[in-house]
């Protein structure tokens, strides 16, 4: 079948819909139906694509979409997102005029950010809030008591704001021992005690709260790594109520073969040496696409067989030790399933002596993202290609194969 593609080079990820719908309709389905479900798509969605990861949630069933920043938050209502959207993160005070325009709630935590904020809307604005508190993640937040009810008492007073929602992250809900999680439960509702009036939203859960705990929930939970098919920790691993799919997997294909004999060098500093005659071949993939210089000696799958990276990970290339003769062209499998085999997120993560999250946020944007659903790129809709951005992840390849 002939190659029609959108871009010119044989490295990828494969966003996989439909693992997506189901973890997504999963998570849905193992928490109270009064509990909405707010899809945190921060960081291009945790590296796998924002924009087709948000619609597909809210196709599963998520109420709303949460992101890190503004900027986030504006490209996907300009690529046609109506959901309510969620500014986790500090926004300027000076930028909330946009965020009002274009209905995105965000996070506050001090008064004077609300007296500046004030300032740059005019009196028929509404500008959605949710009030961040620090139970003890230490990151942002209202700590006191009398700030939170400061707080409240300027928001209720100005009609330009109107107080939607609070929340709280934790710190270690991804471990067993709940220990320091109950505490700063404990200290969230106490803080909730001493609202004059509740908001629509409350929420503290991530996917590790979500899917260990059913105290937490309150009526609004915030998921990301799980809807991504991975683990929140390898302790929980165990404890999964379903089966979580994961959604990225990366690939590459030969574009270069040679038998060398023994003794002969690979890559920068010469440091790897054949021991005897070998078949190499060479993947366009390197530590420019996120594919790091310490993944030398992991194995990726060609022909359904594991084999080594040998020698050094160069910026846009790297070696592998073949089985033997193989056609160039050939598809090799870095992260995910070929024919037997599978090499998981987790397996990269450990590699790299890091955590799940940090590997397909790390593969950068130079790896095109093709959207598969029933196993084949999707058609992206004339919607999405009209905004034109995300135009390289935007892209119908056939899968000569
Ligand atoms: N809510 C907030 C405030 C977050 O920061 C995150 C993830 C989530 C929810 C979703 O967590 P989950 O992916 O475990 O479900 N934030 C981060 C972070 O800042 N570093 O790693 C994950």
């Amino acid at each position: 079948m002939e190659t029609q593609t959108q871009f010119f080079r044989d490295t990828w990820a494969e966003i996989n819909l439909d693992h997506l719908y189901e973890n997504v309709k999963n998570i849905r389905d193992h928490i109270p139906g009064d509990v909405k479900v707010f899809a945190v798509v921060k960081a291009n969605a945790y590296g796998h694509g924002d924009v087709q990861t948000a619609f597909t949630a809210l196709s599963a069933g998520a109420h709303g979409l949460a992101v890190a920043f503004l900027d986030e938050a504006i490209s996907l209502r300009r690529a046609g997102v109506t959901a309510p959207i969620l500014v986790l993160g500090a926004t300027r005070p000076k930028d909330v005029k946009i965020a009002a325009d274009l209905d995105i709630s965000l996070t506050t935590f001090h008064q004077e950010w609300l007296v500046e904020a004030e300032n740059q809307l005019s009196e028929g604005d509404r500008l959605n809030l949710h009030i961040k508190c620090d139970t003890g993640m230490g990151r942002i937040g209202v700590r006191s008591t009398e700030e939170l009810m400061a707080i409240e008492q300027y928001v209720q007073a100005h009609s330009q704001f109107k107080l939607e929602g609070i929340f709280t992250h934790f710190a270690t809900a991804d471990e067993l021992n709940d220990d320091y999680l109950d505490r700063q439960l404990a200290r969230f509702e106490y803080m909730l005690n001493q609202l004059e009036s509740l908001p629509a939203y409350i929420h503290s859960s991530n996917s590790a709260a979500t899917l260990r705990k059913t105290n937490t929930l309150f009526n609004a939970v915030r998921v990301g790594i799980a809807m991504y098919g991975l683990t929140p920790s390898q302790e929980m691993k165990p404890e999964l109520p379903f089966p979580l799919k994961e959604v990225f997997s990366l690939h590459s294909r030969l574009i270069h073969t040679k038998e060398l004999s023994a003794g002969e060098k690979v890559s920068y500093g010469a440091t790897y040496e054949t021991g005897e005659a070998e078949w190499i071949g060479t993947i366009p993939i390197g530590y420019a696409d996120g594919w790091l210089r310490k993944l030398q000696g992991q194995d990726v799958i060609v022909n359904g067989e594991r084999v080594p990276i040998v020698g050094r990970v160069c910026m846009d290339q790297c070696m592998i030790r073949l089985p033997g003769f193989l056609d160039m062209g050939t598809r090799v499998t870095l992260i995910g399933n070929q024919g037997e085999e599978a090499i998981t997120m987790d397996e990269i993560a450990d590699k790299l002596d890091t955590i799940n999250y940090e590997i397909p946020c790390m593969i950068t944007t130079r790896v095109p993202r093709i959207y598969m659903r029933n196993g084949e790129p999707t058609e992206v809709s004339n919607k999405l290609l009209a905004t034109g951005i995300h135009s390289q992840q935007e892209n119908n390849r056939q899968l000569d194969e």
